[in-house]
């Protein structure tokens, strides 16, 4: 293996630190931030893997602005990331999915440089069943100067285009972590015995021949028949026929796009007529990192990266995966 190998082993430390040199104005403060989010999630790991045994399981008995009931875990989890992300002193602004509005972090003048958006721990609700959940981040560089004035929002919506960088970690039966500046997608696998994540997979591409569809089809009634129309095509002989994964955490879901192709989507449905998905710190991260593996991700009818956020928790349709796949849902759709 190779990183057991002292001469090939490669730690994200390093991985990061090499992609800064490709960044002509990055400064060490880049690499510093990225290590805030893999401490992170070692901490988060070292709880998520004692789950049943430490009391951490269950509902926290508080809901977030969605109205959805906190798991302990996701409460754990904001306060671990928000932590030590705080601490890096280059964070100006944070949001994320547990919290209603911003946080603006306190520098010296306003010194903060960056802002961070993330879901701590996605697919929550699968915790108590030993499903595999995750963590998502987002990073960009603030727009203003100076103290920040207006409770983050102008430095906060921006479209995902403008994404510094983005990843996920997956909490599953090994904990891996996915991350893009926008040179290629690199998979890390944590090392539990030295706490180090481990190159495994550099420049990931999505495969292009993946046949595997993944939607929640309980709410086929709601779809519209666009969408139906590409279900019934994708269980057709003349499609292959694909077969159907959906594990109910867009984490898993979508990294498993990422590793064997297909294609994942949340439409609009009857219940969440905007679709259920949120576009800043859940569509964004994964379609820059999509996109960088080569697929796409739309919200059926636009590029998510090109949307222009109105508010922190939008939500947004999202269809995910290999560019053919994509491209076809897409198609369908727009005839009707
Ligand atoms: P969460 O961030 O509160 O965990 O909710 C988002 C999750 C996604 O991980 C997953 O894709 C989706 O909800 C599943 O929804 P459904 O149960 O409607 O299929
Ligand atoms: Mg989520």
């Amino acid at each position: 293996m190779r990183y057991t190998d002292p001469e090939k082993f490669i730690t994200i430390q390093q991985h990061i630190i090499e992609q800064q040199t490709k960044h002509p104005t990055a400064s060490g403060e880049f690499s510093w931030l990225l290590s805030g989010l893999t401490l992170a999630a070692c901490l988060i790991q070292a709880i998520v893997r004692r789950a049943g045994l430490v009391d951490i399981l269950g509902g926290a008995d508080s809901e977030n602005v969605h109205g959805e009931l906190q798991q302990k875990l996701d409460v754990y989890a904001n306060k671990v990331i928000e932590r030590c992300l705080a601490s890096r002193g280059n964070v100006a602004v944070l949001g994320s999915e547990e919290i209603p509005e911003p946080i603006v972090v306190p520098t010296p003048e306003g010194s903060g440089r960056y802002v961070v958006l993330f879901d701590p721990l996605d697919g929550s609700g699968n915790i108590d069943v030993n499903v595999a959940v995750g963590t998502i981040f987002s990073i960009y560089e603030r727009v203003t100067h100076g103290p920040v004035t207006d409770g983050g929002r102008k430095d906060v919506l921006q479209p995902g285009s403008r994404q510094l960088a983005a990843g996920y970690v997956v909490y599953g039966s090994s904990t891996v972590l996915v991350y893009t500046t926008g040179h290629g997608v690199h998979l890390f696998t944590l090392d539990p015995a030295s706490g180090s994540f481990m190159l495994a997979n550099e420049h990931a591409r999505i495969p292009e021949n993946g046949k595997i569809y993944s939607v929640n089809e309980a709410n086929a009634d709601s779809f519209g028949a666009g969408i139906n129309a590409y279900l019934d095509w994708a269980k057709s002989k003349a499609a292959g026929p694909y077969t159907s994964r959906y594990i109910g955490s867009m984490v898993a879901d979508v990294h498993r796009t990422l590793v064997k192709g297909g294609v994942f989507m949340y439409p609009a449905t009857a219940k969440s007529p905007k679709g259920k998905l949120r576009l800043m710190y859940e569509a964004n991260p994964m379609a820059f990192i999509v996109e960088q593996a080569g697929g796409l991700a739309t919200d059926g009818k636009n590029r998510i990266l090109d949307k222009q956020p109105t508010e922190l928790h939008e939500r947004t349709p999202l269809f995910i995966g290999a560019k053919d796949d994509v491209t076809r849902v897409m198609e369908l759709m727009a005839r009707g």
